[in-house]
């Protein structure tokens, strides 16, 4: 039986058919047999922020149910971003996926390879605007992080 673990997490594409790798993304991860997509966000085109490229995106927000811990899915939405073509260089690049958590349950996080609740999605409107839409009650933990 599936505990269920709670997470929110962001999507963004600003590559190729973006409306389309958000919904394949989606699709990917919610047919994990350990993963439910309870909730995904409208699609919405936003400019991009602290990023020098031209391209708008397509951002999107997500809520999950999951037995999976935290790094094993974490693990499992790195395996979607790289089945879609997702490249990573020093800085940020243009991206056919980006798949951020936001959320887990009421965990706080900090490893070297994900940071929980993700540290700027405060300051970030494509962020906040898309998670608003699907939880307009959501209260955000306290964080002992300066
Ligand atoms: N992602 C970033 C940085 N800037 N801007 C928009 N509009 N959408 C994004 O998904 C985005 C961004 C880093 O991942
Ligand atoms: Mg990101
Ligand atoms: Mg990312």
């Amino acid at each position: 039986m599936m505990s269920d673990h709670t997470v929110y997490l962001s999507l963004g594409s600003n590559l190729g058919s973006r409306e389309d790798n958000i919904l394949r993304a989606v699709s990917e991860f919610s047919s994990e047999k350990d993963v439910r997509v309870v909730n995904l966000s409208s699609l919405y085109e936003t400019k991009p922020q602290d990023f020098s490229t031209k391209t708008n995106f397509i951002n999107a927000a997500c809520e999950l149910k999951t037995s999976l811990e935290p790094l094993p899915l974490f693990q499992k939405l790195s395996a979607v971003e790289s089945g879609m073509g997702r490249r990573r260089g020093p800085g940020l690049e243009d991206r056919t996926i980006d798949i951020d958590v936001l959320l887990y349950d009421e965990l706080e996080i900090s490893t070297d390879v994900l940071v929980v609740p993700h540290p700027r999605m405060f300051e970030r409107p494509f962020v906040m605007i898309p998670l608003n839409e699907i939880a307009p009650r959501m209260r955000i933990p306290p964080t002992t992080r300066p």
